[in-house]
């Protein structure tokens, strides 16, 4: 595979951008090679500066739920830019995007946009911490909900790539008002919560875990958590940036039946363009300014062409059939991984919900960040490498999701399939 013109680009990058990259995951440092710098993507494929073809499992990591390029989005892009990219005043596009959040997401009653789902965490947590005038914050070690200072304590996704819990730079004063409990343990969050009665704002968890690799909520952990916080006046937020109209139209608290008090979203609702968004019950958004006395603003929030292409993301997520057939798809990748690592003789630990899913090199099971930082990122680097060198381009750590998209297709995955019946023999 001839990567010259990445490698150049690579060296040009990092002369100007720390690490060469604008987001630490892409540097592909845990998979011990350097990363392709990609030109043009359609459909499932994406294709490098050296002209290679890839079938795409990242998907911009999440957004791309309907494929690269889809042509409904392309146009309506191209038509709303020949109006104006950015007014920095309401438009009638923002109107139409929040209705359909309201009428897909059950917690979300109203909802105020971001350009990203670090704002859209950092707002909520703000507004949870006004409406219950409580200061401390309880997350999960593994999870990650963007990079605000308050969130960066024992984060999964980059930094746990990187091994380091707490980020340098965060002040010690923010990292204590931030409690954190292990996933899918509601033992654990019972115990910190009776430490801390009437002391916490909110518990902000990834309905499915995704940034430590795929993990699915335990049989009654979600339903668990809502109950303590209904119990003790906690907050309870969904960061379903990542799972927001992805594993369901409504979101994973559509797919579990378990209903938060805020939301935050992104990613699928941007349809590829930056968006973020935070949405709960009237009378804890009512307080957010204007309407309220809790601040939150924002350059390009609401901006014209990322709500159109929003918006046409989630009219094709409408489509009867959409999500049965991404099921289908996914559910027919996952059977074949399972197999071809089984025939390899490699221990892996598969997980899947929906689109999203990951194989965890581990011979026991991964349900929380020990076990799942307790993997083989070494036998993950060299599959990955790998399944690179085959055309698969999947997400470069082990401590990420892979996702399927409605463009993939029957073909893309037996080639994946086939592809991982020899990368797992590598490992
Ligand atoms: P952004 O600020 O990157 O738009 O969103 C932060 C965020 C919040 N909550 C969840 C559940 C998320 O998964 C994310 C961002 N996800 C990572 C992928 N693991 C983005 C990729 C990256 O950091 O480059």
């Amino acid at each position: 595979m001839q990567t010259g013109q990445s490698q150049l680009l690579f060296s040009e990058a990092q002369r100007f951008i720390p690490g060469g990259v604008n987001s630490p995951v892409r540097a592909f440092r845990s998979v011990g090679c350097d990363p392709l710098f990609i030109k043009r993507a359609a459909g499932s494929r994406i294709i490098d500066a050296d002209n290679n073809e890839f079938i795409d499992f990242v998907g911009s990591w999440g957004p791309m739920i309907v494929g690269h390029c889809h042509p409904q989005v392309v146009a309506a892009v191209k038509a709303a830019v020949e109006n104006g990219s950015s007014f920095g005043a309401p438009t009638e596009l923002e109107v139409i995007l929040a209705e359909m959040v309201v009428k897909a997401v059950p917690s979300v009653e109203m909802v105020r946009m971001v350009s990203s789902g670090t704002e859209a965490t950092m707002s909520a947590i703000r507004l949870a911490r006004a409406f219950t005038k409580r200061d401390k914050i309880l997350k999960f070690s593994g999870c990650y909900h963007g990079h605000a200072d308050s969130l960066l304590v024992k984060a999964g996704s980059g930094a746990a790539t990187f091994g380091v819990p707490d980020s340098p730079g965060v002040p010690q004063d923010f990292a204590k008002l931030t409690l954190t409990a292990e996933y899918n343990s509601l033992e654990s969050v019972q115990a910190v919560v009776a430490s801390n009665k009437n002391a916490i704002a909110c518990i902000i968890v990834e309905p499915i875990a995704g940034n430590m690799g795929t993990v699915p909520p335990r049989e009654g952990f979600l339903e668990g958590l809502r109950s303590i916080c209904s119990a003790e006046g906690i907050i309870l937020i969904f960061d379903e940036v990542m799972t927001g109209f992805r594993v369901a139209y409504g979101g994973a608290q559509q797919l579990y039946g378990v209903t938060p008090d805020m939301t935050t979203l992104g990613k699928v609702i941007g349809g590829g363009l930056p968006v973020g968004a935070f949405g709960g019950k009237k009378e804890i958004m009512s307080i957010l300014s204007p309407a309220g006395g809790v601040y939150q603003a924002g350059t390009l929030s609401g901006n014209p062409l990322a709500m159109t292409a929003g918006i046409e993301t989630l009219k094709i997520l409408q489509r009867p059939g959409f999500y049965q057939e991404l099921e289908q798809k996914s559910a027919y990748l996952a059977s074949g991984l399972a197999k071809a690592a089984k025939d390899a003789g490699c221990p892996i630990y598969a997980t899947r919900v929906g689109s999203m899913f990951c194989s965890f090199f581990s011979k026991g099971e991964v349900h929380d960040w020990p076990t799942a930082s307790a993997c083989d990122t070494k036998a993950f680097a060299s599959f990955f490498r790998a399944m690179l060198a085959e055309g698969i381009y999947l997400a470069p750590s082990q401590f990420e999701t892979g996702f399927v998209s409605h463009a993939h297709t029957e073909s893309d995955l037996d080639k994946t399939i086939a592809a991982a019946r020899k990368a797992f023999k590598a490992v």
